[in-house]
């Protein structure tokens, strides 16, 4: 399948275009980079069985593109994005991943400083030759430093987010093998942490050799680690390694669980065997030499008497006296969710009509969507003032009740995303917001105020009684920027009295809340909401992510007010305005 690789080449030729000043279309290719990324179909068989015509039908291609996909897929490569790189002689990609670079500078640091690659940038940092710079300065100069110290602390992991499209293809391409008779996912990756050092699969196999010889042969693999009897190692094309493990089918519980992880988990089960006389490897668990378990994961646990324990829960801080305790929390699951409210339109800086992401959330079954286009603001393209909430509303509610009376049983809500400005006050006046069905505040600017600035201005922000949802609530992307400086203790416990939802953010670099945050909402008893905060409509499908993390943080259906059917959801905001 070409559609990964084509998304990356699509990306790389957006970023390469704009650094080259061409306007609007980097728009267009990075809109159909994501378009193909979540695209179901083989876009090599999509043109093989209808040719350049049937290319079209993929949203967002047009005549440039469709010639892009077409000669990719016949040559291996693109020609104009050749002869960018060759005028653009450096590593966008990777300086991209610099917090704070963007193409415009990225395009002034290689004709002033003949900067190329990270390490010319940290030379050139170091030596403080960027601050002079036009446009630049000692901050910005001070925050490059920064943010390459971040990525060489995250250096080799991979967010589970770019990985994950990945995983699901391999684990497919196993499964429709015959000889193979199990398989799973296991590691970091089946634990759903947030960044993953390599991959686990784990296969019973009749015919193990088979099954090898077809895993090295994959088309992505560049290198090969290792290719023995029981354990294949690769490296894929996209950078990453994948180990795989063919195991006895008596085994597969023991050895998917040793090999889950993680490694503390491992050594505080095996300590309890241990003390009940009893033996746990990855070969099953054993009375003396006698095998008494090990077929299925949930026959291991119960073998050394514990109830069976998720795998986002297996990080040995207090999973285990609580499955001791029969106090385990029953996690919120993917199904659970019947909406989404953190979704933009191109009524403020997202890709696709109010109608378009409404379709999309039909389409996946939910019972409800909320609308949450960003305040006009510095910082935010085409953000709305309240008139604009106004116009919107009416095209909202001209929506809602053609679904009643066409008996469609689904919800639009009217929300708005309004930024906090630095003074704690918000960018849109509460006349309009008090005409919302919900309203989520968020920060976008004057991310590096000190401590008591910082907490003085979230809780000022919380305390309006329009405030409903606090988004992306600590700001942190992961691997390129910390989270605020902030008393987040003092943030939940105003949140709790004030009655707000925090927001855990689904999105891939977001996380955010993450699980540790999530079990300290929890314990204070605060509800919380799982978004996509979706500029484009595939993204509403990132809300896996975001359910993932709950369930590291113990997040069970009724800590998650999205779990609610709608009329109870409408309930919650009003009672939580007459507070
Ligand atoms: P990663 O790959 O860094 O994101 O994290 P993991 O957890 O996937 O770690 P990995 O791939 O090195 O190993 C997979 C699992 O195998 C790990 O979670 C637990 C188990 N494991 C690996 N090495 C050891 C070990 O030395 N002791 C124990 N008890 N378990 C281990
Ligand atoms: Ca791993
Ligand atoms: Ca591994
Ligand atoms: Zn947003």
């Amino acid at each position: 399948m070409k559609n990964q690789e084509l998304a990356k080449i699509f990306f790389e030729m957006a970023n390469y275009l704009e650094i080259d000043g061409v306007s609007f279309k980097p728009f267009a290719y990075r809109k159909v980079a994501l378009t193909l990324d979540s695209l179901k179909d083989d876009v090599g068989e999509i043109y093989i069985n209808g040719g350049i015509k049937a290319l079209y039908e993929i949203s967002g291609v047009g005549e440039g593109i469709a010639k892009g996909i077409e000669e990719y897929l016949k040559t291996g490569k693109i020609k104009s994005l050749e002869a960018l790189k060759k005028k653009l002689p450096f590593k966008v990609e990777e300086l991209l991943k610099v917090e704070g670079l963007g193409p415009k500078k990225i395009k002034v640091l290689y004709q002033k400083l003949g900067i190329k690659n990270l390490k010319d940038l940290s030379k050139m940092a170091k030596s403080h030759k960027i601050a002079p710079l036009f446009g630049f300065g000692e901050k910005t100069e001070k925050n490059i430093l920064q943010g390459l110290e971040f990525l060489k602390q995250s250096k080799g992991r991979f967010l589970l987010g770019d990985i994950m499209s990945t995983v699901k293809e391999i684990i497919k391409r196993l499964e429709n093998r015959k000889e193979i008779k199990q398989v799973s996912v296991a590691g970091s990756v089946r634990r759903q942490k947030e960044t993953i050092g390599d991959i686990d699969i784990l296969v019973v196999s009749d015919k193990p050799k088979k099954t090898a010889d077809f895993f090295v042969k994959m088309p992505e693999v560049e290198k090969i680690w290792a290719n023995g009897g029981t354990k294949c190692s690769v490296r894929f094309k996209e950078g990453f390694d994948i180990d795989l493990r063919m195991v006895k089918k008596e085994s597969f519980g023991s050895a998917l669980q040793y090999f889950t992880g993680s490694k503390e988990h491992n050594i505080a089960t095996r300590k309890i065997a241990i003390e009940k006389g009893l033996k746990l490897s990855e070969y099953g668990v054993f009375k003396g030499k006698k095998y008494i378990a090990g077929k299925t994961e949930q026959e291991v646990y119960k073998a050394i008497g514990l109830p069976y324990i998720e795998p986002e829960m297996r990080q040995d801080d207090g999973e285990i006296q609580a499955a001791i305790e029969g106090k385990l929390p029953i996690l919120v699951e993917l199904k659970d969710i019947k909406g989404n409210l953190h979704t933009h339109t191109l009524d403020s800086d997202g890709d696709n009509s109010l109608e378009d992401m409404v379709q999309k959330a039909i389409d996946m079954g939910h019972e409800y969507i909320g609308i949450s286009d960003h305040s006009k603001f510095i910082g935010i393209t085409n953000g709305l003032d309240g008139k604009k909430l106004l116009k919107q509303n009416e095209e909202i509610q001209k929506l809602n009740l053609k679904f009643k009376e066409q008996g469609i049983k689904f919800r639009i809500l009217h929300g708005c995303e309004v930024d906090i400005l630095p003074d704690g006050s918000l960018a849109i006046e509460d006349e309009f917001l008090e005409k919302l069905d919900y309203v989520i505040i968020s920060i976008h600017s004057g991310m590096k105020m000190k401590r008591k600035e910082m907490t003085e201005r979230i809780v000022k922000a919380l305390e309006n009684p329009n405030v409903d949802i606090f988004a992306h609530p600590t700001g942190r992307l992961i691997g390129q920027r910390d989270e605020y400086q902030m008393d987040f203790d003092k943030i939940l416990e105003v949140a709790k009295r004030a009655g707000i939802i925090l927001e855990i953010n689904s999105s891939p670099r977001r996380l955010d809340l993450n699980g540790f945050n999530i079990r300290q909402a929890k314990a204070r008893g605060i509800k919380m909401i799982i978004n996509t905060d979706s500029h484009q409509k595939e993204q509403m499908d990132l809300m896996e992510y975001g359910v993932g993390q709950a369930r590291r943080g113990w997040a069970e259906k009724s800590d998650i007010i999205n779990t609610l059917p709608i009329q109870e959801l409408i309930e919650n905001f009003k009672l939580k305005i007459k507070n």
